[in-house]
């Protein structure tokens, strides 16, 4: 079970993941935190479970969540003016990948637009979702495959995952890799407040490096052959097709089907 004691040596926040739910198991932390939007939990509330039995990936996807991985799902409040929606998913990715790093001093890459990856393999997701009402509520949800055996996720999945154990043959403390995290997102979180999300997103396009790749992507249903072009600030992908057309893909609606990832570091 999570030690609250040993995450709360390593956090260095004001704010993010003080305030803290530990669970056995739950359906998914993404849907338990987005229940608690409409009560008075606090921006930085962050859910964290051994084991989801209902864990969601984008599009209604599965996310296989047994023991030994990191799975937790945090609340912002934010003032969508100062912190564009797009934004903090880029966020959630630097932030991640930049622990992930500092951990294990090995490379991570981000394959668009939100999956970390080792060697052309998945080692964690991120789902954001959000509700903009008179205030919006935004709830950010990340799967790391930590201590888990990649080759127990289902076999459709197994061959394509990877997580920190296989990859570096000793096992992880999850308290430290969370609290890390929070300490990192909540340092860019504020810098993402007080100067724009210009310097986020170059680190962001760093770690994607994908510009001048040949890629196919599916959206709404449909496939896309061509060149990454660029990306804009927003996160959206722009692919130029093989007739010449551009192609504006927004964060939430393309899924890379091949090169799945790009770089194979
Ligand atoms: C994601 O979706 O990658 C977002 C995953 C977010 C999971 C976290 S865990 C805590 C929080 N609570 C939740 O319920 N969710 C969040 P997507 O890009 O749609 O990728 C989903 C695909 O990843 C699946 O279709 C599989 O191919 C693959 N997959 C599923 N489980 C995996 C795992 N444990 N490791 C690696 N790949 C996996």
């Amino acid at each position: 079970m999570f030690d609250r004691e040993k995450y709360n040596i390593s956090l260095k926040t004001e704010r993010f993941g003080r305030e803290m739910i530990v669970v056995e198991e739950v359906a998914s932390t993404n849907l338990a935190v987005m229940d608690m939007v409409a009560t008075d939990a606090q921006e930085g509330m962050v859910m964290v479970t051994d084991r989801q039995t209902e864990g969601k990936g984008r599009f209604e996807r599965k996310w296989v969540s047994p023991s030994g991985g990191l799975w937790f799902s945090f609340l912002l409040r934010p003032d969508i003016r100062e912190v564009p929606l797009p934004a903090i998913l880029l966020l959630t990715g630097v932030a991640l990948v930049k622990v992930l790093q500092e951990k294990t001093e090995l490379q991570f890459h981000l394959g668009w637009p939100n999956d970390v990856v080792h060697k052309g393999k998945k080692l964690a997701g991120i789902l954001v979702e959000g509700k903009i009402g008179a205030s919006a509520a935004v709830v950010v949800g990340i799967g790391v495959n930590v201590n888990n055996d990649p080759d127990d996720l289902t076999p459709e999945f197994a061959s394509k995952a990877t997580s920190l154990k296989k990859i570096t043959g000793k096992e992880h403390s999850l308290e430290i890799l969370l609290a890390e995290f929070m300490n990192e997102f909540e340092r860019g979180y504020s810098e993402l407040r007080e100067m724009g999300s210009e310097k986020l997103y170059h680190e962001w396009k760093m770690l994607l490096g994908m510009i001048g790749q040949e890629v196919k992507l599916l959206s709404d249903e449909k496939e896309y052959h061509g060149i990454v072009k660029d990306f804009t600030m927003g996160g959206e992908m722009i692919l130029r097709l093989e007739d010449g057309e551009e192609v504006l893909f927004p964060l939430d609606r393309g899924t890379l089907i091949s090169p799945k990832y790009t770089k194979k570091l």
